[in-house]
């Protein structure tokens, strides 16, 4: 795609917006509320630095339905829901009935199955919002972002980010937060691409599924209601140990939940597996990391800065494709300069 020369009309309302993805440290599966997604816990993330959408919005009188280009391609209209919800909230917002064109391009390979309806949601509703001319907070943002998709919430701060669970039925008060600045407690981030196909069950659905029938969703739901304040907690302490166990065991219940469910919901492939006990051999020769794997078979791992040169090398003779980023900045607006194709 050429920014440069995407067509924008003279009567047209546009903005183009850069939103990262996140990796939850206190994971989000189940929801309470499957219209709004309103989840069964609160969740905690980090925004990742290099990774996201590059997402323009225009708006214009002329067009007679939304339409949405997505790394290049036209998606068809049933596959328009997530946006659509969302673009939607942002016109009854500007009392506008203008229909959309949402070009989004995400830097970050298909393959590395990071969350991009995170940060391609978000990028929509803030682009989507200041091109209407609507002046809205964060807090508001992560609102409509989170009835795309519920991780999308957590995308519009720096550095760490907690998703209330909230009580509210309308979900007002289900959304992100700021709790540390990037810079609280540096980490390097590295994703070990397993898998180059896309993940076999799709987050929404797998989370119904569990919740309809695994015998430990309410297990799971009770464990991550438990362990989301203490991983809240190991953060604001910069106690890295204790966060790291924390972290794998949230990670390890979310997925054995799933497992479990009937029929079983396996996201892991034999290399993830083999990629933990990397993880294991690694911390038993005193290098301070730890491990997250999202819906799918790959796994990201945090490294402290001063394990990160060694736990790389490690990583390298895995032979699997390793990316790596930093903690980062939330939703902004971005120069079409900036895009550099997928990196
Ligand atoms: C998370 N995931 O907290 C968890 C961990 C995947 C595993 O949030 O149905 O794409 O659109 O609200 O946000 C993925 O879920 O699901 C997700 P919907 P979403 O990051």
């Amino acid at each position: 795609m050429n920014w440069e020369t995407e067509r924008v009309l003279s009567t047209s309302k546009f903005f183009r917006a850069f939103s990262p993805s996140n990796i939850a440290l206190a994971k989000y599966w189940g929801k309470r509320d499957v219209k709004l997604n309103l989840p069964t816990n609160g969740s905690l993330s980090v925004t990742l630095k290099s990774f996201g959408s590059f997402t323009t919005v225009e708006f214009d009188p002329s067009f007679s339905h939304d339409r949405l280009i997505l790394n290049g391609a036209h998606e068809p209209e049933n596959k328009m829901n997530k946006v659509a919800r969302v673009l939607d909230e942002v016109r009854a917002l500007a009392k506008t009935s203008m229909r959309a064109r949402v070009q989004s391009m995400n830097n970050f390979p298909t393959a590395a199955g990071l969350a991009s309806s995170a940060s391609g949601l978000s990028a929509v509703t803030f682009a989507a919002s200041q091109a209407l001319g609507l002046n809205l907070d964060r807090a508001k943002l992560s609102e409509i972002a989170r009835k795309g998709s519920g991780s999308a919430c957590r995308s519009f701060w720096e550095g760490f980010v907690e998703w209330k669970q909230g009580d509210f039925d309308d979900g007002t008060d289900s959304v992100g937060s700021s709790v540390a600045t990037k810079n609280h407690m540096p980490m390097k981030i590295f994703i070990a691409v397993v898998n180059q196909s896309q993940k076999n069950h799709a987050s929404t659905g797998g989370m119904e599924h569990t919740k309809k029938t695994s015998p430990f969703f309410k297990a799971w739901v009770e464990h991550a209601q438990k362990q989301t304040p203490e991983i809240k907690t190991a953060v604001l302490s910069k106690d890295f140990e204790k966060l790291a166990l924390l972290v794998e065991s949230n990670c390890i219940a979310m997925h054995a939940s799933a497992m479990a469910s009937i029929p079983g919901i396996f996201y892991w492939q034999p290399q993830t597996l083999e990629i933990i006990q990397k993880v294991y051999q690694m911390r038993s020769m005193g290098l301070n990391l730890f491990f997250t794997i999202d819906a799918g078979p790959n796994v990201v791992i945090f490294s402290q800065e001063d394990s990160s040169s060694k736990v790389l090398s490690e990583l390298n003779t895995l032979g699997v494709r390793i990316l790596n980023t930093e903690i980062g900045d939330g939703a902004r607006a971005f120069d079409p300069n900036e895009w550099q194709g997928e990196a």
